[in-house]
């Protein structure tokens, strides 16, 4: 390491002193202004990830949905997953050290971490849109080089793309080309073959308007258009032409207000999706013809891909192992369906896609999503290799059919984390195949009525939560009160947890009315506001 060039280029990123900040669920994030030397830290860090691993890390620069002025960074690990918890600690130093102990600080790291400083080290580097991401971007190139790292600029990207890159890169290509070009011919490839099989296919053509958040999405879907089969007519809105990247809309917004976004105009029955500022997460959604508006979220999508999966393995007549993973946050009546209907375990981790897809890993075919439409499937090594065998081998017609809609299916899904392109060209492909409509797809069963809500604290750890978040163990008392508001209600249910990105506390709850749901959230949140330490003006309904 060449202290006196590290010192000289931490110089120019200098980090404001006294300021800390966490690498929380999803990276740092924060106002754009405060994190210069965060960037260039990271820079730093993932080069010894690199050395380490002897792989190609990612770093993507992006705050995802939240408004234009935040930035934020997070590290990809080598087969695209997010950073090893293992990991965040470091991370968590390096940004925090004071200018004079940084260099202590990536020795200590070195040492605990075993990285050889002389071996070599590769970076892929992506942004979002955002008008902070450019200059951000470079100051994570400059941590890179001053440790001597090698690096690729993609520029801007989706945060799904650079994690497809990433894992490109390291599997030599096993994955899929590790180019942009590679990325888009792999998806439309899979995409335009199962098309293909499905009715609609030569002549009809297949409607859908995307909200894009004023967001990369725009940018990516209008490079992609020309690889898109021609049935594909997609309309671009909110393309970050006009407004702010995230603002009035994106999927964030849909979800949180259960509206549709601004500059987006419905006719009853029209198929519309909305994707969020760095297109990690869709929603779906709908007016019917009383102009009622109909929410689709992450929930409803893993159940419809569930279903497919589920007819498709019968088809096959393999007996590989299909589960769905959720959050807490899941609509109740999602896994009551997926549980007694469909017949299809479901498990429950803690919020955040580590834990969703860390967990999907233990079966052959894991679907996990958040309710804020952030998810994917992932395929075993074992699995993979039986249904390519079957597409390829299988003499009975009807099952060699099924196990190629398999493979496609396979091929179509970002493996590597949630991506809005991929899970909208999936779940495309799988209306038109089973020929659902929106509003069929939406009555595969009806959602609990439900209301999220944040309470101020003066400490959001006051709140500690086990049973992957649904209790709340501290402070004393705060669940027995919590068991008591929800006895008072038809088919309820509250968990309260401490914000993974924001100080504050959340509140679910939901129930048989949307009168209920709101009532019990409101007071499940007084609850932590008395218990917990509430800060400024008692939690009122949004
Ligand atoms: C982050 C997570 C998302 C989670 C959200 C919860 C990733 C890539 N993103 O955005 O999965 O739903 O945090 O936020 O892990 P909260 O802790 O503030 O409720
Ligand atoms: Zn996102």
């Amino acid at each position: 390491m060449d202290s006196e060039a590290l010192q000289k280029s931490s110089a120019s990123h200098p980090k404001p002193s006294g300021l800390t900040l966490q690498y929380g669920t999803a990276g740092f994030r924060t106002k754009a202004e405060q994190l210069d030397h965060v960037m260039f830290r990271m820079g730093l860090l993932a080069v010894l990830r690199s050395k380490v691993l002897a792989s190609t890390i990612g770093v993507m620069v992006t705050a995802s949905h939240n408004p234009e002025e935040d930035n934020g960074v997070k590290l990809v690990d080598p087969l695209g997953e997010m950073l090893h918890p293992s990991w965040e600690e470091y991370a968590t130093q390096l940004a925090n050290a004071e200018e004079q102990e940084l260099q202590t600080t990536i020795t200590e790291i070195c040492q605990k971490a075993a990285v050889n400083l002389h071996k070599d080290a590769s970076v892929f580097i992506g942004r979002d849109t955002r008008p902070s991401s450019k200059k951000l971007s470079q100051s994570v190139i400059d941590g890179v080089s001053v440790l001597g790292g090698q690096y690729h600029d993609y520029g801007l990207l989706t945060t799904p793309q650079l994690h497809y890159l990433v894992c490109c890169q390291n599997t030599q290509g096993q994955y899929g080309k590790a180019t942009l070009e590679g990325y888009y011919e792999k998806l439309s490839k899979a995409f335009t073959e199962l098309i293909k099989q499905s009715p609609i296919s030569g002549e009809n053509q297949r409607h859908l308007k995307i909200d894009c958040a004023n967001g990369i999405g725009a940018l990516k879907l209008s490079e992609m258009k020309p690889y898109f089969p021609k049935e594909m007519l997609i309309r671009l809105y909110n393309d970050g032409t006009k407004e702010k990247l995230n603002h009035l809309c994106g999927a964030d917004f849909v979800k949180v207000h259960q509206q549709p976004p601004r500059g987006l105009v419905m006719e009853p029955g029209e198929r519309c999706c909305s994707f969020d500022g760095d297109a990690d997460r869709i929603v779906y959604y709908y007016t019917d013809t009383t102009g009622r508006f109909h929410l689709i979220d992450g929930d409803k999508i893993a159940t419809l891909i569930s279903v497919f999966l589920k007819e498709l393995l019968a088809k096959v007549g393999q007996s590989l192992e299909l589960a769905v993973v959720q959050t807490a946050y899941a609509n109740g009546s999602s896994t009551r369906y997926l549980e007694e209907t469909l017949k299809v375990p479901v498990h429950c981790v803690k919020t955040g896609v580590k834990h969703l897809h860390h967990k999907a890993q233990e079966f052959d075919i894991g679907v996990y999503f958040e309710a804020n439409g952030h998810g994917t499937v992932l395929f075993s090594k074992a699995a993979e290799t039986k249904i390519r065998q079957l597409a390829k081998e299988e003499k009975d017609d009807g099952k060699r059919e099924a196990a190629k809609v398999l493979e496609n299916m396979m091929d179509l899904i970002n493996q590597t984390v949630g991506d809005a392109i991929s899970d909208m060209l999936a779940i495309e492909a799988i209306l038109a195949l089973k020929g659902l409509t929106v509003q069929q797809w939406d009555g595969l069963y009806t959602d609990l009525p439900n209301r999220l809500l944040r309470v101020q604290v003066a400490e959001r750890r006051a709140v500690a939560t086990v049973d992957a978040e649904r209790r709340a163990v501290s402070p004393p008392g705060l669940q027995d009160s919590i068991d008591a508001l929800v006895g008072k209600y038809r088919a309820a249910r509250a968990f309260v947890r401490p914000s993974g990105t924001e100080d504050v506390v959340r509140v679910y709850a939901e129930a048989d009315t949307q009168e209920n749901a709101d009532a019990l959230a409101l007071e499940v949140s007084m609850a932590v506001y008395q218990l917990a330490g509430g800060k400024g003006a008692p939690p009122q309904l949004l």
